[in-house]
């Protein structure tokens, strides 16, 4: 078998309490790889956030409360047994976590380990929602107020015997993200989310969240000609309902596996890299058809 063709995880995670300790969802993380690698999974994709409850749905002021739900370290005590798991069983893992910097700066993060060694990192730039406490609201969205909007760019680096890039939750429904990524050469995007089923600015969306999902990275996965692999945070989460539907797409748009629950799941597929071509060499050949001397306006001023 062609080291390029070989079987990927996603692990969804079901809900995680406010109370619930690190090492009780580093327990239920090890529990996923450990089936993936049973599986015979080259990685496994781990959602948004994937240590704590997701924390922007709660006004804080001040740092004694937020940082709480900070990692000042990578790895961490915390997070070493899932390190460790990954190397002893030789499967690398995508996860997503808040960051706090020893300069004190605070980022919505991913990183991508391979070998016990962090080869990716990568920092939310669509951050949605909103800075202050919204009453009106049934829950927050706070992610403006707790996070700054990441500065890595959209890097794309080498990994399982690939190229890999990293997207994370809402960064999924812009058509940019995608471009960025499938520019760099990405052939495999991994990414992790939290979306609520209710969006309290237009309720009369909320039955077209497992839509707007699955539009997002079939489109995405299509029109850049790689693979996808979506994992998502899913289920009644301290009362609010968080959408599964993670899934692993092909570059040809189709979706490939999908999540059966809204608890925690692993799921797999086997994906070929190479099949990226299909795509890229065809009907989206950059080099061939893209006009970008017509597209300034992407790179214009925002608004
Ligand atoms: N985590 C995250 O980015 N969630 C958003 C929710 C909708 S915007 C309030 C998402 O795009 O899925």
């Amino acid at each position: 078998m062609s080291h390029r063709r070989y079987i990927v995880a996603l692990g969804q995670l079901g809900p995680i309490a406010r109370e619930e300790p690190r090492a009780s969802a580093v327990a239920r993380l090890c529990a996923m790889l450990e089936e993936a690698a049973k599986r015979g999974a080259r990685l496994i994709v781990f959602p948004e956030l994937a240590l704590t409850s997701f924390f922007p749905r709660w006004y804080m002021d001040g740092p004694a409360e937020i940082d709480a739900w900070f990692e000042t370290e990578m790895p961490n005590a915390a997070v070493q047994p899932l390190f460790d798991l990954s190397a002893d069983l030789g499967i690398a893992f995508h996860l997503g976590y808040a960051e706090k910097t020893p300069e004190g700066r605070y980022f919505n993060t991913a990183i991508f380990v391979e070998n016990g060694v962090i080869v990716g990192k990568y920092r939310k730039i669509h951050l949605p929602g909103h800075r202050q406490n919204e009453e009106w609201r049934a829950f927050q969205h706070l992610e403006k107020r707790y996070f700054e909007k990441g500065d890595l760019g959209f890097p794309v680096f080498d990994g399982a015997d690939g190229r890999l890039g990293m997207c994370i939750c809402n960064d999924r429904r812009w058509p940019e993200t995608w471009r960025m990524l499938g520019l760099g050469g990405a052939e495999l995007v991994m990414l992790g989310y939290n979306t609520p089923q209710h969006y309290p600015p237009a309720p009369e969306h909320d039955h077209l969240q497992h839509f707007h999902n699955a539009l997002s990275l079939q489109a995405g996965a299509y029109q850049n000609g790689l693979w996808v692999v979506a994992a998502a945070k899913a289920g009644r989460e301290e009362g609010c309902d968080l959408i599964g539907g993670s899934c692993i797409v092909a570059p040809t748009g189709e979706i490939v596996a999908s999540a059966a629950t809204v608890a925690d799941e692993v799921v797999t597929a086997m994906v070929d890299l190479d099949r990226c071509a299909e795509i890229r060499a065809n009907i989206f050949n950059f080099a061939a058809h893209r006009e970008p001397g017509d597209y300034g306006l992407i790179t214009a001023p925002k608004g």
